[in-house]
């Protein structure tokens, strides 16, 4: 069955909701804004490349860009309409966090505390570089 505009919408949100959850501590204590905490770290990391693995990319489906008529859920989204002119650049772009991400669990994994930081530096590169082209502000 195809999947309704207002469940892919719900489901990249809550997808991208738990990715962010994770990544907070993360750049939190790369930034030396919170004391840095191995165990939080790991456990955070690990969780990241978890969510990440769900592929919020498959829910970010043409014509989920508008409000949805009658659906219940907040009735905006951020999507540029740039994912659908330029799929092959968003596929890109997505896959280099994945890659960011793989990087920064294994760093995680090694327990180098300065590699650890420092792939949380790629991981939001590769946020931000995605959300530039491809989500509204
Ligand atoms: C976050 C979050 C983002 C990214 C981005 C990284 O925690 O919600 O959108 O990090 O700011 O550059």
């Amino acid at each position: 069955a195809q999947l309704k505009p207002e469940d892919a919408i719900r489901a990249r949100q809550s997808i991208m909701r738990v990715v962010a959850l994770n990544f907070g501590p993360l750049s939190a204590m790369a930034q030396d804004k919170i004391p840095y905490n191995k165990d939080l770290f790991v456990a955070s990391a690990t969780r990241l490349e978890a969510v990440w693995s769900m592929d919020a990319s498959r829910f970010f489906v043409k014509g989920t860009d508008k409000p949805v008529a009658g659906s219940n859920i907040a009735g905006f989204t951020d999507v540029k309409p740039e994912i659908w002119n330029n799929p092959l650049k968003f596929k890109d772009a997505f896959d280099d966090n994945t890659a960011a991400i793989a990087k920064l669990a294994a760093a995680a994994r090694s327990g180098d505390e300065a590699a650890m930081k420092s792939a949380v530096g790629g991981v939001g590169k590769a946020c931000k570089g995605c959300h530039d082209d491809f989500k509204v502000k």
